[in-house]
């Protein structure tokens, strides 16, 4: 009898990836994602998988990339955003192909709980033109990734399996199959399709749009897509994708009184769809995220019967669907459960730690620049993205990871005076080297703040790459001059201190690096 265990959706694509005999995983932490891969290296040592997290997620699918040419299964995992730091590699490898199975595990984080945007992975899977699932429950989501890796090694391509927040951090009851063994060492047959010159990729590219029709069949007869004409009411036909579906039978108590489609896989049934069309009055399109099959359903000029869903304001276009939104839009009653009493909380900014050590870099920061007519500091994600809130309202721009060391050199360049920056050393790490190596060789007049916390603490406190002395060792390969990277220890006491050197460095015409060391509490509580 198969093993019954409660787990969460990431939980689930874990074990599914161990199951189903991968040998490495690799990742980038990012909520929605990051459990999936702290739930791999649990296992990592009984199933001897090679589980490290990577310095982003660029290098992570890079890695996993390197894993599949070798013959081997593979698991990558990141969030929605972190895809477009390895847009490059990942769709690059729908033209090369793969070898060992390799599945990209994306989170999705509609609402933005812990994002700076909600977009949609399902766009990236069709842009690169390879198979997407999307599971709407715990137990579909361990089944997908095993089979995902089948798929992957069936078409020579890699395979997305698609979360969103709700799933990726809900638990339910799932039964679990049994492990299966390791592949070999195994080179891919044809190292020419790995090699993509531009003779080579024609023809790479050219076989992937060959293998569309097949990964079309592939989906209309997935198990996973399913239609089920049996509603009486044809008035209107409904199709739910992922978890939007579950929402979907929430709603209707389970049973449809309408006919649908059941989306699990990508790209879409397209007869299914057809079947469902010709049947029904309208068409209700219910997923989460962007209005990925709501645009392919409504067309440049419309598809003739009307479609609701987000686009036609049915459905919020922002945010995360709940099941009494999707009932309202089907015009039902909505009861909520009895057993999940809902008590809202009161609304409170998020705000950094009492102790944390970005406060009193932050209070030393601003008392320096508080002489200055017109400072700016641009920053980056990480806790310290919370210093734009009062009582400090230090830093003034976030955009994405690693953007605050470019953002500073390019207003240094427009003439502003004095430019600061504050990135962690975690997303230094990840994408802040590269526009550091730049500004160095120009010696652009920006005072880079690195803060060196020790480890990677919005996301849970994973191990950074580098910290301490090697951080430093780091700042000085890329061409900072050493005597222009100072360190500083960020404690009330050392407050005056502190401020002085600030102001030290912003009167030297040039690139500085200023590196407060003091470890996270969490982290020091974890050690
Ligand atoms: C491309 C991308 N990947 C991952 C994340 C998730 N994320 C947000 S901040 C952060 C790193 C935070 O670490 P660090 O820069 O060291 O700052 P700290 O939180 O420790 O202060 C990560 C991984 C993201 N927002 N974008
Ligand atoms: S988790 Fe650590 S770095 Fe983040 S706010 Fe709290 S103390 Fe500061």
């Amino acid at each position: 009898m198969a093993e019954r265990l409660l787990l969460l959706g990431d939980e689930a694509v874990a074990l599914a990836a161990v199951h189903a005999g991968i040998s490495g995983a690799y990742s980038y932490p990012g909520t929605p994602a990051s459990e999936i891969f702290e739930h791999v290296e649990k296992f990592a040592d009984r199933f001897g998988v090679h589980a490290a997290w990577s310095a982003n997620e660029k290098v992570a699918y890079e890695e996993a990339l390197g894993m599949s040419f070798a013959g081997k299964r593979v698991l990558v995992s990141m969030k929605h955003v972190g895809l477009n730091v390895a847009a490059d590699p990942f769709v690059n490898s729908a033209i090369s192909g793969v070898n060992g199975g390799l599945v990209l595990a994306v989170a999705d984080d509609p609402g933005m709980h812990s994002s700076q945007n909600e977009q949609d992975s399902r766009y990236y899977a069709n842009f690169a033109r390879i198979p997407c699932l999307e599971p709407s429950n715990q137990q579909e989501a361990y089944e997908m990734t095993r089979e995902a890796f089948e798929l992957s090694e069936r078409f020579g391509l890699p395979v997305m399996v698609r979360l969103t927040t709700r799933l990726a951090h809900s638990r339910a009851d799932v039964a679990v199959g049994e492990p299966r063994e390791q592949k070999g060492l195994k080179k891919p047959a044809d190292v020419s399709a790995w090699t993509l010159l531009p003779g080579n990729a024609r023809r790479q590219y050219r076989k992937l749009l060959e293998k569309r029709p097949s990964l079309l069949q592939a989906s209309e007869a997935s198990q996973h897509n399913a239609i089920d004409l049996s509603g009486p009411d044809r008035s209107l036909g409904v199709i739910a994708s992922g978890i939007a579906y579950n929402y979907f039978m929430e709603a209707v108590g389970g049973v449809s009184p309408y006919p649908y489609v059941k989306i699990g896989m990508y790209p879409l049934p397209v007869s299914a769809i057809r079947r469902l069309y010709q049947a029904v009055g309208r068409m209700m399109v219910i997923e989460e995220g962007y209005p990925f099959i709501e645009e392919l359903m409504s067309g440049v000029l419309g598809c003739g019967k009307p479609v609701l869903g987000k686009l036609s304001g049915a459905l919020p276009r922002t945010g995360e669907l709940r099941p009494e939104l999707v009932a309202g839009a089907l015009g039902m009653q909505w009861e909520a459960s009895e057993f999940v009493p809902f008590e809202p909380l009161a609304a409170r900014p998020p705000a950094l730690c009492k102790g944390c050590p970005h406060v009193d870099t932050f209070r030393a920061m601003k008392e320096a620049i508080s002489i200055y007519e017109q400072p700016t500091v641009f920053s980056d994600i990480g806790c310290y993205t919370l210093g734009f809130y009062p009582p400090f309202q230090a830093i003034e721009t976030c955009i994405d990871m690693g953007a605050s060391i470019g953002m500073a050199a390019g207003a240094a360049h427009a003439g502003m005076f004095p430019v600061l920056c504050a990135i962690g050393d975690s997303t230094f790490c990840h994408s802040g080297m590269t526009p550091l190596i730049g500004a160095a060789k120009e010696n652009v007049n920006v005072k880079v703040f690195i803060l060196d916390n020790g480890t990677v603490a919005m996301t849970g406190t994973q191990e950074t790459m580098a910290t301490g002395e090697r951080l430093v060792e780091v700042v000085v390969g890329l061409g900072v001059p050493r005597e222009h990277v100072r360190t500083l220890v960020p404690l009330p006491k050392n407050h005056e201190e502190n401020v002085r050197l600030i102001r030290e460095e912003i009167e030297y015409e040039g690139l500085s690096v200023l590196i407060p060391q003091r470890p996270c509490i969490h982290l020091k509580r974890k050690i």
